[in-house]
């Protein structure tokens, strides 16, 4: 009987054509395999035991945080600072960087992430998930502040989600391809059910919150209108139109059957005084980490998101990420202004 590859196989794989690999990054790939089945244990309890709803509490963002939020958060901050792997860890949920406590093993690696993404679909049964970034630490730095988190994601060591739907699926990528791996509760172990994810460079499925349409900026109304005008437009086709509100199963289903998302600048967000709504360090980098190893792009609409210096941990900016020829055209649009 054949019982397939897990996760832990896949890392240790990998690990070995890595001369420097000393099981440390295979350690913390273990750490967050964890950590992403107990929150999936989490949510799929759901109502059962008493973890939906609002925490009646803000975060950072200044969003009303779930229960489900913070108990993710200390998840996952729990299962990465026990083991020694890490040297600090930042996450959405939290103003400042996370240093380890006195006395603790560090490791040598930073670790980015938003515990639940998508969480204000938590209460109706919409798939969520988590997101994460891996970075190296700097050299003997018991307690890395803001600015060693601040690289830029083609610093990425590697980068991956969870995704809490259907099935729980993890998706991976440590530079070389996009792997899947799919949760066997039976046995509790992440089996990889796809080993190289691959997005076709043209589409005719499109991602976008259309609620916004008045606020967009001219560059995304002309990709957007001429999507609308179907067969007999420009774009001589038809397309379809999708919104999650859950960035990670909108991604996923990029990769899964490609497509292009959206989020793009607008005047409602530059009134805010942001640049865009999602997080540039643990959703924008991650996300166009996969994305790019999967033969995709990822822009702001004006550059690639891994070249962009972060100024700041909770940074935002826009993202245009999916099928090649599609990032292309739209960033093509935004240069013609
Ligand atoms: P809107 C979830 O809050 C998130 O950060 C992404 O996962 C998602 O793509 C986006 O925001 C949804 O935004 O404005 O449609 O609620």
């Amino acid at each position: 009987m054949h019982i397939g590859t897990t996760l832990t196989n896949c890392i240790i794989e990998t690990q070995r054509n890595i001369k420097s690999a000393t099981g440390e990054f295979t350690g913390l790939l273990n750490d967050i395999s964890v950590a992403c089945k107990k929150i999936s244990d989490l949510v799929d309890k759901g109502d059962l035991i008493d973890v939906l709803g609002s925490a009646e509490s803000e975060n950072v963002q200044g969003e009303t945080q779930k229960k489900l939020d913070i108990i993710s958060n200390e998840v996952f901050i729990s299962a990465l600072s026990q083991n020694g792997h890490v040297a600090g860890l930042a996450s959405e949920e939290m103003d400042e960087v996370i240093n380890l406590p006195e006395g603790a093993v560090r490791g040598h690696y930073l670790v980015l992430f938003d515990p639940l993404d998508g969480s204000s679909n938590i209460d109706v049964n919409v798939s969520v998930g988590t997101i994460f970034s891996i970075l190296r630490a700097p050299e003997g730095v018991a307690n890395p502040r803001a600015e060693d988190f601040l690289q830029p994601g083609t610093r990425q060591v590697a980068a991956g989600y969870c995704l809490y739907g259907p099935s729980t699926m993890m998706v991976l990528t440590t530079g070389q391809g996009v792997k899947m791996f799919t949760l066997d509760k039976d046995i509790g172990e992440f089996m990889m059910t796809k080993g190289e994810a691959s997005i076709p460079e043209d589409t005719q499925e499109f991602a976008i919150n259309m609620s916004n349409s008045r606020f967009w900026e001219a560059p995304v109304k002309r990709y957007i209108d001429e999507c609308l005008a179907g067969k007999d437009g420009e774009r001589g086709k038809d397309f379809n139109m999708r919104w999650v509100a859950s960035m990670v199963a909108e991604v996923h289903r990029i990769l899964q059957r490609g497509g292009v998302f959206m989020y793009p600048l607008d005047s409602k967000t530059m009134a805010k005084g942001q640049e865009g709504k999602l997080r540039l360090m643990y959703e924008a980098n991650p996300m166009s980490f996969i994305i790019e190893q999967a033969g995709g792009a990822a822009t702001t609409g004006r550059e690639r998101i891994m070249d962009i210096d972060p100024q700041g941990i909770h940074q935002r900016v826009p993202v245009v990420l999916g099928a090649k020829n599609e990032v292309e055209r739209v960033t093509r649009y935004h240069s013609e202004g």
